[in-house]
């Protein structure tokens, strides 16, 4: 048999070439614009069609958000000139990828003032990166009789994670209620602690109700005793200015297609000791920093919990995103959306046999509300035969409709471009539907 040649080169005899620059540069942020809610809404492509022969109202964004034109440039560029594997290979188009990739985790840890860009994860939503924390936190940290703090605002995804650890575990689910207008009951919550609080998931915004709690003052209860603080933030990184150091959150998760960036792809923030006393939760490439079948040794993070090839275009395109939320500026977009909320409480409260669920004092613009004799599911369907997408159901927060005495509530939840003009089509659509069933 001829032997192989041997492949004697312990080490590269080339000098590493400078790093190319990416073909075009990666786009520098955008300039900061003035809120001009027909220029936005230009922005945003998929708000000029039809339904059922209609003009759309879009009134589903607490579910999912449009995307504008900055955002869909950003993937079809990344898609026909950059695309390939990251961290992985010298050449041209994976070091741009890289850089890409890279870049708008940057961009990510300034859009929540995260103190390091390694304590930005990408996930693939905020589902993904609270199960992160609870199988590299939870799994190491929270044994038999510990207890665990959730409220009945929360969505499913900070609920069931919880309850498979304590089942797993034999730890205590710990619950703080709400009084009937959503707002969370702080007393009650300060009575929950003990000696075996080990944790406490909270939502920053309910997406069911609207109602923006007082995540500042509970995380500074729960460090006081020691006890670390999950924030999940679905519903509030679009719709106000998050500040990670500020509310001195150890985690915090959101989504990228509830602000105007692609699906697939999310975030976590993670306190960086905290990460690094971390087991990882997944294992595989880009991981590690050794593997041998004896031992492995982990990357450092953030790459320690970003096992495989990550969703390269969806984090470029969310850094896109972000990017457009910046120029417009998160104190705009929140104010622009409080004057939405405040004209459709005013509006739907006038209405006879309309009533809101969630009236709770500091709330973002989600109005869940219930028609007097109507099941939701059918204000849902005639809503839609107007153009109008509002989404009914349980909004995946059964505990919560249980503690409201309802099965389900409509909802219509605002972003940045929508306007007063479709809070009267909202109203409209629900006097219509009340003439369908008088
Ligand atoms: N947490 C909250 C508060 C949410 O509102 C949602 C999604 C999630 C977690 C899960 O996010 P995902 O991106 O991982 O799926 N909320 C909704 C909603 O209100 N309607 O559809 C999805």
């Amino acid at each position: 048999m001829t032997a192989l040649p041997t492949m004697s080169a312990k080490s590269s005899t080339l000098a590493t070439p400078p790093a190319l620059p990416c073909t075009p540069p990666e786009p520098a942020a955008m300039p900061a614009r003035a809120f001009d809610i027909e220029r936005i809404r230009a922005d945003f492509p998929i708000l000029t069609l039809q339904v059922a022969g209609k003009p759309l109202v879009y009134l589903d964004n607490a579910a999912s958000s449009q995307m504008p034109q900055a955002v869909i440039d950003r993937l079809v560029r990344y898609q026909t000139a950059e695309h390939a594997n990251i961290h992985r290979a010298v050449h041209h188009l994976s070091e741009t990828a890289t850089a890409g990739y890279e870049a708008a985790r940057g961009k990510l840890q300034r859009f929540i003032n995260a103190r390091e860009a390694r304590e930005v994860i990408f996930t693939s939503g905020t589902t993904d990166g609270i199960n992160l924390v609870m199988q590299g936190w939870g799994r190491k940290f929270i044994g038999a009789g510990d207890e665990i703090i959730l409220t009945v605002l929360e969505h499913h995804s900070n609920i069931v994670p919880w309850q498979m650890l304590a089942t797993e575990k034999g730890a205590a689910i710990r619950v703080v209620p709400i009084n009937d207008a959503g707002e969370l009951q702080l007393d009650d919550y300060e009575l929950l602690f003990n000696e075996r609080t080990r944790f406490v998931g909270v939502g920053h915004i309910s997406n069911a109700l609207g109602s923006i709690n007082p995540v500042k003052r509970m995380i500074a209860f729960a460090h006081a005793r020691g006890v670390p603080v999950l924030v999940d933030g679905a519903q509030a990184a679009p719709h106000l200015a998050v500040d990670v150091q500020d509310l001195d959150c150890d985690f915090y998760a959101f989504s990228g297609h509830k602000m105007c960036g692609p699906t697939g792809i999310g975030v976590l923030y993670g306190r960086a000791a905290l990460l690094e006393a971390m087991q990882p939760f997944k294992g595989g490439g880009d991981m590690i920093h050794t593997v041998t079948f004896e031992k492995t040794t982990y990357n450092t993070i953030p790459h320690k919990f970003e096992a495989g090839t990550p969703p390269i275009a969806a984090a470029i395109g969310l850094g896109a995103a972000v990017d457009y939320l910046s120029a417009i500026g998160m104190a705009q977009v929140a104010a622009h959306e409080h004057e939405l909320l405040r004209n459709a409480s005013e509006r739907l409260r006038e209405l006879p046999g309309v009533r809101l669920i969630g009236t709770a004092a500091d709330k973002a613009a989600v109005l869940s509300f219930a028609v007097e004799g109507i099941h939701p599911h059918d204000v849902g369907t005639l809503l839609n035969q107007e153009g109008i997408a509002v989404r009914t159901g349980h909004h995946c927060a059964q505990p919560l409709m249980k503690r409201l005495g309802v099965a389900a509530t409509s909802r219509a939840s605002f972003a940045f471009y929508n306007t007063l003009a479709e809070v009267d089509a909202l109203v409209a659509g629900i006097r219509g539907v009340q003439k369908v069933f008088a």
